[in-house]
């Protein structure tokens, strides 16, 4: 106690999507996930527990915030110090290295390192699967970002049931993601409310669950053979599946928007060509391309062609949580 801890976490992006949840309150997703934990993008967290404090305080990349976000820290702190067996206040100080208008999600990578610092600064010694439990009751993605390279968050049944835990840590397959950001506005419908909107009304939802089993079972054989094309396939198959649970809610709805359109037809065209691409979309309109090193050129230009602007920034499989300091 009265520890300042600081922790960094990595962002990751799921190659089999998390769309909705059996429980709510505890984020007990319908399904089992599967993501890339990336190098390029992560958050550095800080938390000290202090009597001298009112309130728990939080500062974003040197700005203090105040509002849904410092509620939404505090309604988490209070998990951890429920935990932790403590009810002092405390102080948060969290930095995005997410490049500027990267349209990438810090959710994940952003309770991750919460949980790590906050519960290390309260005391206690988690290990990385009681650390991705505690993420998971920030945001469900984050349970996935304890740990680098491929990770599955098993879904479970219940708390203690629901965590993640390393496919493969140290990636051996030449596999990374091309983020192409052509659209940086704040997102529409978020995540939670989207999936919930899905599961409720969404006439493909059965399906989803049954699919998405198969395809798990199926990319973990690929990644287990080095196998990219399959890993590709699989991944923008399921990310389209998961998509289409949007389109056919009622009222439907999508996260996607002209350009979307426009670079999956790029990335179609490439494959025609003979070059491993593939792509995934989460919660809103930008392009994630999985790919290989050697192809990096060719995918950029084929979307610069089109779109001079584009911003894309290149991540390979990045590492787990560690502490700083
Ligand atoms: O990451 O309601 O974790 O598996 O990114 O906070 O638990 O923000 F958009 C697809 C992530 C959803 C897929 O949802 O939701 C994935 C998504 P929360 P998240």
């Amino acid at each position: 106690m009265n520890n300042k801890v600081t922790a960094r976490a990595h962002t990751n992006i799921a190659l089999i999507k998390y769309w909705g949840k059996k429980n709510q309150e505890l984020i007990i997703p319908t399904t089992s996930s599967l993501s890339l934990t990336l190098d390029k993008f992560f958050t550095d967290t800080s938390v000290i527990f202090d009597e001298n404090l009112q309130n728990d305080e939080l500062t974003l990349n040197n700005h203090i915030i105040t509002g849904t976000a410092l509620i939404k820290t505090s309604n988490f702190l209070d998990i951890v110090r429920k935990q932790a067996g403590i009810n002092t206040p405390a102080r948060v100080e969290s930095t995005n290295h997410v490049p500027t208008a990267a349209g990438l999600a810090s959710s994940a990578s952003g309770f991750a390192a919460l949980a790590a610092a906050a519960s290390k600064a309260a005391g206690m010694d988690l290990d990385r699967q009681a650390l991705s439990r505690l993420a998971r009751r920030g945001s469900g993605s984050a349970s996935r970002s304890i740990f680098g390279g491929f990770a599955e968050w098993i879904a479970g049944e219940d708390d203690l049931t629901s965590y993640a835990h390393p496919i493969q840590e140290n990636v051996t397959m030449d596999i990374q993601m091309l983020t192409v950001v052509l659209d940086s506005s704040e997102k529409k419908i978020g995540s939670r409310q989207g999936m919930q909107h899905a599961i409720a009304t969404s006439p493909f939802y059965e399906t989803w669950l049954n699919e998405s089993a198969k395809d798990l079972i199926k990319i973990k054989d690929a990644i287990a053979h080095n196998d990219l094309e399959l890993v590709g396939e699989i991944a923008e198959n399921n990310a389209l599946q998961m998509h289409s649970l949007n389109f056919s809610a009622k009222p439907g709805f999508t996260y996607f928007n002209g350009e979307t359109i426009r670079i999956l037809q790029i990335v179609q065209n490439l494959r025609k060509q003979g070059i491993l691409a593939y792509a995934t979309m989460d919660a809103g309109p930008n392009v994630k391309i999985i790919s290989q090193s050697s192809d990096t050129d060719v995918i950029c230009n084929a979307i610069k062609n089109d779109f001079p602007t584009a911003l894309i920034e290149v991540a390979k499989a990045g590492p787990g949580i560690s502490y700083l300091e």
